[in-house]
């Protein structure tokens, strides 16, 4: 049974529960999901944006420098709350261009962006009527997702939110963990803090986010019943938004699949791994840094290759999900250059390659070939266009497609259009003849149009 057959189920048993059915809570059909998922499938490729007060002490704090995702340094360092309140006044983004962010993730490919607007650490990156945790008691003051949104529609690129349950700030959330010093009462009430978190998620809905994502799901403090409430509580405020499976308790950790059950969430969430293969019939993402850390470090100089997150991404789409790669901004509002630098060369890329990986479907055959990836995308005229990514180069010129019988219509390099290479049907596929080095430094891709399905000997 795929996931969203048993969303569909637990969708109703959570309807069912909640009275008759209202015409409007009926539950989704596949068609209707298919279209509600349509732009983050076409998408493959999201910007990441981790921000908040912990880009204020960028990973250090008392003269100890902390690794890993320092946008838990609240904890590493076990800073009480009253420690840690006083950061509030030390963030003011003052170079913050939302404009050039959009911009930026735009021409680097990526067609949606995620930005924390809540992280662990409760601070609201919007001036929120819940609490004066937030942006408004700073001393930049300013609503920080209103120009985000605006750019985002201004440039056609999709505005997300990250939104974390774990509230490490909240006096009702139920986690008591002595050192924070941030529980007014003996027993935390998480009805409190649901009731707090779904009024500012009603604020969240108001800038139209194309997804909820939640994170920080996993403590006792929150439950399978709250996360199935909240789901409906969301699909019926917004029927076009997207909500991950960590709204729920179903992941299986890191892996981000869920398990075995009826969890609630429209899509799996693979943290800093890229799972062996996709799942026929589920959606997914695999969401991950540059270097070692979410939220910006002053120290943190383990950068992946642009080389690298091109091949992710590849990799990632020729199994049929989409990469959500992080920035991570410091407090003055700037996207580190070394991120920068990653982005524009992802986007060189993406300028010539972006048809393998936009809009296409996972590698029709049974794996990976020796040579590289496969993406695909069927032509209206039932045809197929089989992108070959080609991370080794073939030494003796022949790249073979194994398997395939289909009668190749014809091949050339997407760098290199109006170049046809020479392709063959034999015993092992088709052999394509490929010249003495690759057109494209970094991966080149083989545009293959074959006849009909894929058929696979
Ligand atoms: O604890 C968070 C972490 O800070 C970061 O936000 C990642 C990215 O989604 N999620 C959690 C760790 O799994």
């Amino acid at each position: 049974m795929t996931i969203r057959q048993l969303s569909t189920i637990a969708a109703l048993c959570a309807l069912s529960s909640a009275g008759p059915l209202r015409a409007e809570s009926r539950p989704e059909t596949e068609a209707e999901h298919d279209a509600r998922m349509g732009w983050f499938r076409e998408a493959r490729f999201g910007m990441f944006i981790h921000w908040g007060l912990y880009s204020v002490p960028a990973g250090e704090w008392k003269g100890k420098k902390y690794g890993g995702g320092v946008e838990w340094i609240q904890d590493f360092a076990k800073i009480p709350v009253s420690e840690y309140t006083p950061l509030i006044q030390r963030f003011n983004p003052v170079k913050y261009d939302a404009d050039a962010w959009v911009r930026l993730a735009k021409e680097a490919g990526m067609k949606y962006l995620v930005i924390t607007s809540k992280h662990h650490e409760g601070f609201c990156l919007w001036p929120s009527a819940q609490t004066d945790w937030d942006v408004a008691s700073t001393p930049y003051g300013k609503d920080l997702l209103r120009p985000l949104a605006e750019a985002c529609a201004k440039h056609g690129v999709r505005l997300c939110f990250y939104h974390s349950i774990m509230d490490w700030h909240h006096p009702e959330y139920g986690e008591k963990a002595p050192w924070r010093g941030n529980h007014a009462t003996e027993k935390p009430d998480m009805d409190k803090f649901t009731a707090y978190m779904k009024a500012q998620l009603d604020e969240l809905l108001a800038y139209k986010p194309g997804i909820l994502w939640f994170d920080g799901e996993w403590e006792g403090a929150w439950t399978h019943e709250r996360g199935k409430d909240l789901y409906a509580y969301l699909r019926a405020k917004d029927p076009a938004l997207i909500i991950n499976n960590r709204v729920d308790k179903g992941r299986k950790g890191m892996t981000g699949f869920n398990a075995e059950g009826e969890f609630k969430g429209d899509y799996c969430t693979p943290e800093q791994e890229i799972p062996a293969s996709g799942l026929p019939g589920v959606d997914w993402e695999s969401c991950m840094t540059m270097n070692g850390t979410w939220g910006y470090s002053a120290h943190d100089h383990n950068w992946k290759s642009p080389e690298t997150l091109i091949r992710n991404l590849i990799d990632i789409a020729s199994k049929g999900g989409n990469y959500l790669l992080n920035v991570g901004p410091t407090a003055e509002g700037l996207i580190p250059d070394a991120s920068v630098e990653r982005l524009k060369a992802m986007g060189a890329w993406m300028k010539t390659n972006g048809e393998a990986i936009h809009g296409t479907q996972a590698n029709p055959f049974p794996k990976a070939p020796a040579w590289g990836r496969v993406t695909s995308r069927k032509s209206a005229d039932g045809n197929t266009r089989l992108y070959l990514h080609v991370f080794n180069w073939p030494q003796d010129g022949k790249l073979t497609v194994p398997g395939l019988t289909n009668e190749a219509v014809k091949a050339s390099f997407l760098a290199k259009p109006a170049e046809a290479l020479a392709a063959t049907s034999g015993p092992d596929g088709i052999v394509l003849t490929l010249p003495s080095g690759p057109p494209d430094p970094v991966v080149p891709v083989i545009a293959l149009d074959i006849k009909g399905s894929p058929s696979i000997r």
